[in-house]
C-alpha cells in the first residue's frame, strides 16, 4: 500500500487560542504574569521556596478551568475537525496546561509543558489524573505517602528551567512536516518560540502564524493573519481543507 502523500502538518498553539475560552493569557495587559511573577510560582525554585503559595497559583487556575462556563472556542474545533479530515498526519502540540484541546475532539495532541489536570508524586514519580486542589498534606494516590517539607504531590506541568515534554516527537514532526502553523503565542517562551526556526531552517515546509497580533517572532512567517483565533483558525482551516496546502498563501 504506497505510503499516501499526503503531507503532515504541525500546529503549535499557545494561550491566545484558550483566550476566548474565558481563560487568561499570560502577557497581555491583563495577563497571569500581570498579577504574579513567574519567579515565584512557575519554577523548582519558587516550589522549594514555598509550596504552599505554588499550590494555591495552581489550584486557582485549575478551579477556574473547571468552572461551567469554560469550554472549547471554535478555534479549538476547528483544529480538531483539521486533524479528523485532512489526509496526513495534524500534530497539535500545544504549550496550554488545559484541556480544552482534548474537550473539542483533538487526539493527537502533545502538551509540551505538561497539563494542570494531572498530578505527579515526589516520591514515587507516578503521574495522573487530578482535578481536586493540592496541598502539603495531600497523600499521593499511587504510593499513598504524604508530608514531608514538600508534601508528596506536585502540579505535572513544566516550570521554567525544565525540560519541556516529548521534545523527540516533536522535533521529529518539525522535521518531517509540510506546513507549520503558530496560534495564539507570543512567541517569548523556549523551545517552542523557536520551532518555527527549525522548520524554515530545513527550508521546504510553509510556515503560517495565526496570532491577535504580531508575534515576537512574526517576521519569521512566509504568511500571517492576525485577529482573534475564534475567526481566524477557522478561516484559515475551511481554505486549507477546501484549498490544500496550495491553496495558503
Ligand atoms: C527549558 C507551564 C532547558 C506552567 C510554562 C534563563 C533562565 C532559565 C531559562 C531560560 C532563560 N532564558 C531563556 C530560558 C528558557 C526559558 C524561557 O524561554 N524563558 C523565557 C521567559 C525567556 N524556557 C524554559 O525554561 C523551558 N525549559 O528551556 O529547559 C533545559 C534543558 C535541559 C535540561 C533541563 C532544562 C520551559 C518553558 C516552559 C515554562 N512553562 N507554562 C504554567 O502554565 O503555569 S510557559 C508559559 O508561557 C505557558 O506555557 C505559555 O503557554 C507559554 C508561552 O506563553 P503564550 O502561550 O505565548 O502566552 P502569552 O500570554 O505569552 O501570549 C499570548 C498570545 O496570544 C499573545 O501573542 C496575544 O496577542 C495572543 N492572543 C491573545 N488573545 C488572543 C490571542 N490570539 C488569538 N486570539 C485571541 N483571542
Amino acid at each position: 500500500m504506497p505510503q499516501t502523500s499526503a503531507r503532515g502538518i504541525v500546529i503549535l498553539t499557545g494561550a491566545g487560542t484558550s483566550r476566548e475560552s474565558g481563560l487568561h493569557t499570560f502577557r497581555d495587559p491583563d495577563g497571569i504574569w500581570s498579577r504574579v511573577r513567574l519567579e515565584d510560582v512557575a519554577t523548582p525554585e519558587a516550589f522549594e521556596r514555598d509550596p504552599a503559595r505554588v499550590h494555591g497559583f495552581y489550584n486557582a487556575r485549575r478551579r477556574a478551568l473547571l468552572s461551567d462556563d469554560i469550554g472549547p472556542n471554535p478555534a479549538h474545533r476547528a483544529l480538531a475537525r483539521l486533524e479528523a479530515e485532512w489526509p496526513g498526519e495534524v500534530l497539535l502540540v500545544t504549550q496550554n496546561i488545559d484541556n480544552l484541546h482534548e474537550r473539542a475532539g483533538s487526539k493527537n495532541l502533545v502538551h509540551m509543558h505538561g497539563e494542570i489536570l494531572s498530578a505527579r508524586c515526589l516520591r514515587c514519580g507516578v503521574a495522573g489524573p487530578w482535578s481536586a486542589d493540592m496541598n502539603l498534606e495531600t497523600p499521593c494516590p499511587a504510593c499513598g505517602q504524604a508530608g514531608g517539607r514538600l508534601g508528596a504531590l506536585r502540579v505535572d506541568v513544566v516550570w521554567f528551567g525544565e525540560m519541556p515534554m516529548a521534545m523527540d516527537r516533536i522535533l521529529t514532526a518539525l522535521e518531517a512536516c509540510e506546513l507549520f502553523v503558530s496560534i495564539g503565542t507570543s512567541g517569548s517562551v523556549y523551545p517552542a518560540a523557536g520551532f518555527v526556526q527549525d522548520v524554515r531552517e530545513r527550508g521546504r515546509a510553509h510556515t503560517v502564524e495565526l496570532n491577535l497580533e504580531p508575534s515576537e517572532g512574526h517576521s519569521l512567517f512566509a504568511e500571517r493573519h492576525y485577529g482573534p483565533a475564534s475567526r481566524v483558525v477557522p478561516e484559515f482551516v475551511d481554505r486549507l481543507l477546501r484549498d490544500g496546502l496550495g491553496g495558503t498563501s
